[in-house]
Parts: structure tokens; sequence; C-alpha cells
């Protein structure tokens, strides 16, 4: 029997945008995950099942091997470090920018700038590039809220279409970096199964240069 690939993936715009990838490659999901309980997903073939977890958990099941493969924004690559990890196609979905917002001539004053975040290594790296002492403040969600009931003075979040920040009475002030999802590889299973993952590998180029 031949070894179980396993790829991690999370449910929403990345499930939905690689699944035409995946099928490129020869793979379908037997279940749907979106309305599915299941968090592993056998598909049409023996030796591939998907794992559906949380998008932020993607890099650290396949930095330690528990999948071989996984799909992850560079948000959350850039955030995790890329440890253990190989990261060879740009699939160039899911597209977005990470961004510094916040209300519009608005100052912190003489206190040092506060910046809320789930993105707080990130944000750390870009302040210390720019050479700004700044406090960061670690969120897990609906950061547009932070500026609005004074918790910070900015945020910086991924904008896609800007509607959420518009909403929330925000503005994009800086351009942190362009993100797309990348495919990402466990290094020892790179060597391991080279093979069949660089067969992998290149059937998803070729989907993504069709698209
Ligand atoms: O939702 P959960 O907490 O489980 O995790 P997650 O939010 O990290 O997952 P998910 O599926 O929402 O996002 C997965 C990946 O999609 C992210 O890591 C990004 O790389 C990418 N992506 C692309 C986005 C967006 N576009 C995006 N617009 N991720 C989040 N958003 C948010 C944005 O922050 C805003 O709050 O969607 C909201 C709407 O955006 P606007 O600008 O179009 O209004
Ligand atoms: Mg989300």
């Amino acid at each position: 029997m031949k070894n179980t690939l396993t790829i991690a993936l999370s449910k929403g715009r990345i499930f939905k945008e690689t699944l035409p990838m995946l099928a490129h490659a020869g793979i379908t999901p037997v279940d749907d995950p979106e309305t599915s309980r299941k968090l592993i997903l056998d598909t049409n073939r023996d030796d591939v099942k998907l794992v559906i977890i949380r998008a932020s958990d993607v890099p650290t099941y396949v930095q330690y091997g528990a999948a071989e493969i996984g799909v992850a924004g560079k948000d959350v690559l850039m955030e995790h470090g890329g440890e253990g990890l190989y990261e060879p196609v740009d699939l160039k979905i899911a597209q977005c920018r990470l961004m510094v917002a916040g209300i519009p001539d608005k100052d912190s004053g003489n206190r040092r700038t506060r910046i809320a975040t789930k993105y707080v290594n990130s944000t750390r790296r870009y302040y210390a590039e720019q050479g700004k002492q700044v406090e960061v403040i670690k969120l897990y969600g609906s950061m547009e809220l932070a500026p609005i009931v004074g918790l910070a003075d900015k945020i910086v979040d991924v904008v896609d279409t800007g509607n959420t920040l518009k909403a929330n009475g925000l503005v994009p002030m800086e351009h942190i970096a362009d993100i797309s999802s990348r495919l990402i590889v466990n290094k020892a299973a790179m060597k391991m199964q080279s093979a069949r993952i660089k067969e992998f590998i290149q059937l998803i180029e070729e989907a993504v240069s069709a698209s």
C-alpha cells in the first residue's frame, strides 16, 4: 500500500479556490467541509486525504509533518515564520493586502502608538524596520472595533475590498505586503516522497498557469 498524502486546508475561501486546482491534480473530495462535520475528508483517491483546520493552524500541521502539504495565506506564513516548510507555489488565490488602518486625522498625542492586530510578529517586524516604537495589542478577530472604542490607535489587518474598514469609519494608511495563498510542503516529506510530491507540485503549477 502507498503512504497516504495528507493535505491541510482551511474552510471558506481557501478551500473553494483550491478545489479546482486539486481537481486538475486528479483529487476530488468525497464530502463538502461546509456541510460535513468531519475534520478528515476522504477523496476519490485512497492514498490522498484532506484535513480541514483553522487557517492559522495550517503551517503548524505541515511543519510537524501531520500533513505533508498545505495551503496557507502569506499573511499566516509571515506570522508563523516558515520553519520546516517549503513554499514552492504561489497559487495566486485569496489575494488581499496586509495594511495599517485607522481613524483619519487622529493622533495618539505623546503616548506611544498602540496597534491592535492578530499579526503581532509581522506588526513588530514592520515597525522595527521603520524604526518606530509602538505598543502591539494581540486580538483574535474584529480588529476594526479596536480604534472605535479606543483600545488602539490603529490596526494591522488584511484588506480586500476595503468595505469592512469603510463600514467602521477606518481608512487604509500604510501598505505592508501583498498577500496570496501559497502551497506549502513539509521539508522532510519533500525528500522522502520526492517523486510523488514533485509530480503533485507540477500539476498544481499547471492549474495556476491555466487560471
Ligand atoms: O476565519 P478564521 O478566524 O477561522 O480564520 P481566517 O480569517 O484567517 O480565515 P479565512 O478563511 O477568513 O482567511 C484565509 C486567508 O484568506 C487569510 O489568511 C488571507 O490570506 C486570505 N484573505 C483574502 C482574507 C481576505 N482576503 C479578507 N478580506 N482574509 C480575511 N479577510 C477579511 C478582512 O480582514 C476583513 O475583515 O475579510 C473581511 C472583509 O474584507 P474586505 O476588505 O473585502 O471588506
Ligand atoms: Mg475569517
